[in-house]
């Protein structure tokens, strides 16, 4: 019996060997994030570190801070102005975004606006046929420099401040007439400022209160659920205007500033105002010459770069994926270090040699994981040197004096709890990205894997992924149909619930890896995203919830065709029923939509008033950000032509 056995067992037990040996070793898995999380748009921003302020206005011939209002708007006329000259000085010290104040407290528009003759209109420069606002775009634009507009809800001339719902019909006019007409717009500076006896707008329609988050962002809340990148507003002079009495503050200043600001986890924003002539004094411009060039000397080389380091524990075994030598790139968004033991975190770094000497620490988070350090301590030579509580993006510390170490290491005090499912608020507001989102109003929904050779809908995951052969797979087919019906988003099946991947993940062996399908090499996600990316069609398909706020479209058919002189929209489901059913019953067919313009959905501003909508007229209605429409639809049955239902 033995003797039949044993070559079985041994025939069994290669072949088990062969089998272990043969299977790849799959990569071991990124850490799960802790919430909240910055957007995509937040890490572009905080990323880019400095972000260049001009405060440019009446004031800048006044001599003053704070205008009254009452200014005479001939008195703007700057002889030179340059904003070429602006964008340069930005380009030259590596600054990709530039706010310019639109509209200061004073109330003088540095546009032409429709809504007020307080502007360049009534000005002397250009014979009031300037636009400080479109020169400023222009030149930024020309330089690849994103621009940002300060537009100051406290209002010192406009007769409507102080009047709820004029002045925010007037203030958010203006602010759609900026982002409208001045294309993408990165930032908008809403100044929580105001005089002591200025009347508060902040009560009903409070444009200032919503975009308020003064007291969430000084204080942090460490529970919070919004992700609130905080920024440091700073000016190279004394004033925020330029004053011909005024200087440039020195180097030492600003690098201390730069130290106080990016240094804790900030974006500085810092101003560098327009003189009277027009353009950026030359001894501005030089001092953030040498504020630029005094950063990169200090941080372009990283003295620590071919240390050799050490950690309490590590994500995995391969090196360079979670290793702690991650550390040393400057790569801070994808290459990490990851311990895998949560408790006791340290990282240690070690020159054998001569030992460094070093007087700036700078320690940064993987923040597209969010945040997760509350407190740490650093040790040179095992003396403690500097020590804080959050880190974020960047922290930096200056220390006392030089110091000379061989070793230097980090020990994260306590890390703040992984929260898997987020406590999501309930906003009011779409985002940009939902606004474009459901501007595309059609999506194409590709359902490609297994199932499609097995003719079943949901796998059992059992499936060999050998069935997976695809004989003329033609991602650009897919995307040409979609090019063709005016698609503009695609979302392909990478993976469906019998867990076969359309793409060769590193987690998995259940995949295109393991099917015949280009001997095992293809990838049907690359193909996709290729195909779709060259008609420019996007497949970054983040699908998200739709707010609670007036929806975006409305279409209603009806049965027949209506013949009318007039159709009336009235508030209320109540009343839009009864107007449905007397549409109906002249027993007629008319299909209307009806949206909100997209602004309004930014905006904390509530148009709901029952009085503006009843007594709905053309103007009123273009004021509610409404769009109407009525139009006939031609088919006969609800089919349409030749389609199914
Ligand atoms: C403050 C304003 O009052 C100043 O004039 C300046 O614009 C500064 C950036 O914000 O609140």
């Amino acid at each position: 019996m033995l003797k039949l056995f044993l070559p079985l067992f041994l025939i069994l037990t290669v072949s088990l060997f062969n089998l272990v040996k043969s299977k790849r070793e799959l990569a071991i898995t990124p850490p799960l994030p802790i919430l909240p999380l910055p957007t995509y748009a937040q890490l572009e921003w905080q990323q880019r570190e400095i972000i260049m302020f001009l405060h440019f206005g009446i004031n800048t011939f006044t001599d003053s801070e704070w205008g009254t209002g009452k200014e005479n708007p001939s008195i703007f006329n700057p002889s030179t102005l340059n904003a070429n000259q602006w964008a340069s000085v930005a380009e030259e010290v590596g600054i990709i975004l530039m706010i310019l104040t639109a509209k200061h407290h004073d109330g003088f528009c540095l546009w032409p606006s429709q809504y007020t003759d307080h502007s360049v209109i009534s000005s002397t420069w250009k014979d009031g046929h300037g636009d400080v606002v479109e020169e400023f775009v222009n030149a930024a634009k020309a330089r690849n420099i994103d621009v940002g507009l300060y537009l100051s809800p406290w209002d010192r001339h406009d007769w409507r401040y102080g009047d709820d719902l004029k002045y925010n019909q007037y203030y958010l006019a203006q602010l759609q007439e900026l982002l409208k007409r001045y294309g993408s717009v990165k930032e908008i500076w809403f100044d929580g400022a105001k005089g002591a006896g200025a009347p508060n707008m902040s009560t009903k329609h409070d444009i200032q209160r919503h975009f308020n988050g003064f007291r969430y962002v000084n204080m942090g809340d460490e529970k919070g659920t919004d992700w609130s990148p905080p920024e440091c507003d700073t000016s190279i002079r004394p004033g925020w205007f330029w004053h011909a009495s005024e200087t440039p503050k020195n180097l030492t200043r600003l690098l201390e500033i730069y130290y106080t600001s990016v240094g804790r986890n900030c974006v500085l924003l810092i101003n560098v105002p327009p003189n009277s002539t027009g353009l950026i004094s030359d001894i501005d411009a030089q001092r953030m010459r040498e504020f630029r060039s005094a950063i990169d000397t200090i941080f372009s080389v990283n003295l620590a770069e071919n240390c050799s380091v050490k950690a309490s524990s590590q994500l995995g075994r391969e090196e360079g994926r979670f290793g702690p030598r991650n550390v040393l790139d400057n790569d801070h968004l994808w290459t990490y270090w990851a311990p895998s033991d949560e408790d006791d975190q340290w990282i240690e770094m070690n020159e054998e040699n001569e030992g460094w000497r070093f007087n700036v620490i700078r320690i940064q988070e993987a923040i597209g994981l969010g945040q997760r350090i509350k407190q740490h301590e650093i040790y040179a030579d095992g003396k403690i040197v500097a020590n804080g509580t959050t880190v974020g993006y960047k922290r930096l510390h200056r220390l006392e004096g030089v110091v000379h170490a061989n070793q230097v290491s980090c020990l994260a005090l306590s890390k703040r709890e992984l929260v898997i499912i987020p406590p999501l608020p309930i906003l009011p507001l779409p985002t940009y990205d939902q606004l474009e989102w459901q501007q595309r109003e059609i999506i194409m929904f590709l359902h490609f894997g297994i199932n499609t050779f097995t003719d079943s809908e949901w796998g059992t995951g059992k499936e060999k992924p050998s069935i997976f052969n695809p004989t003329s797979l033609n991602a650009n087919q897919w995307a040409s149909v979609a090019k063709e019906v005016g698609i503009s988003l695609m979302i392909l099946t990478a993976k469906h619930q019998d867990g076969f991947c359309l793409w060769p993940s590193q987690h998995t062996d259940h995949s295109v890896i393991s099917s015949p399908w280009k001997d095992g090499h293809g990838d049907a996600v690359e193909e996709f995203v290729n195909a779709a990316k060259a008609p420019n069609i996007n497949v970054d398909g983040k699908i998200v919830a739709y707010g609670p706020a007036v929806g975006y479209k409305r279409l209603r058919r009806f049965e027949g065709v209506v013949h009318a002189r007039q159709v009336r929209i009235l508030k209320g489901c109540l009343w839009s029923l009864v107007l449905h059913f007397i549409l109906i019953l002249f027993g007629t067919q008319i299909s209307y939509y009806f949206r909100e313009m997209n602004i309004i959905n930014l905006l904390p501003l509530r148009l709901s008033s029952w009085k503006a909508w009843k007594n709905f007229d053309g103007p009123t209605l273009a004021r509610l950000g409404l769009v109407f429409g009525l139009n006939l639809h031609p088919f006969s049955s609800d089919t349409g032509p030749g389609g199914s239902a």
